[in-house]
């Protein structure tokens, strides 16, 4: 008797389960890691953000939009050689992030630029921002405030996937 009232429990948990996973979002494509953000001058108007992302789904996927709650608005740029000249260029298709593939925005390449800054980025604070996905769409993500200078997180030191990323 007890172990008929069991199955009927199961029974009809079951359904529950199903349904719940069905609400939640598919198991997360995009990781994002070793965010951080440069400190800036006083009246600097603008800061460089940079992060790793990840996307180990099977879609393609696109960053189309940052926003941040200093400055005027955030930008995505790239940095082009221009007659010679290294410059930088908002990417008005936002930045692929391709199936199965990791892209670093770093000091000299991709990155994010936040633009009209009113007061400075001081180190070793914080500041949250959101980035928007084509498919997976508004991913909130903390960004550490390091020295002027920094080149990379040091979390992010390690090579994480860099090169042995092709399991599949
Ligand atoms: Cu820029």
């Amino acid at each position: 008797m007890k172990t008929l009232f069991l199955s009927l429990t199961l029974l009809l948990a079951a359904p529950a389960f199903a349904q719940e996973a069905g609400h939640a979002h598919a198991p997360a494509a995009l990781e994002t890691s070793g965010a951080f953000i440069r400190a800036t001058l006083p009246r600097a108007p603008v800061g460089g953000a940079y992060l790793t992302i990840v996307n180990s789904g099977p879609e393609d996927d696109r960053l189309l939009a940052v926003t941040s709650p200093v400055g005027a608005f955030a930008a995505i740029h790239e940095m082009a050689h221009a007659d010679g000249v290294m410059s930088m260029r908002p990417l008005p298709e936002g930045l692929p992030i391709p199936a199965g593939e990791t892209v670093s925005l770093k000091p000299g390449g991709y990155h994010i630029m936040i633009e009209g800054l009113t007061a400075p980025l001081v180190e070793g604070e914080t500041l949250d921002l959101t980035l928007t996905f084509e498919k997976a769409g508004e991913i909130p993500v903390s960004f550490d405030i390091l020295a002027i200078n920094a080149r990379s997180h040091p979390a992010a030191a390690a090579p994480a996937h860099e090169g042995g990323h092709g399991h599949d």
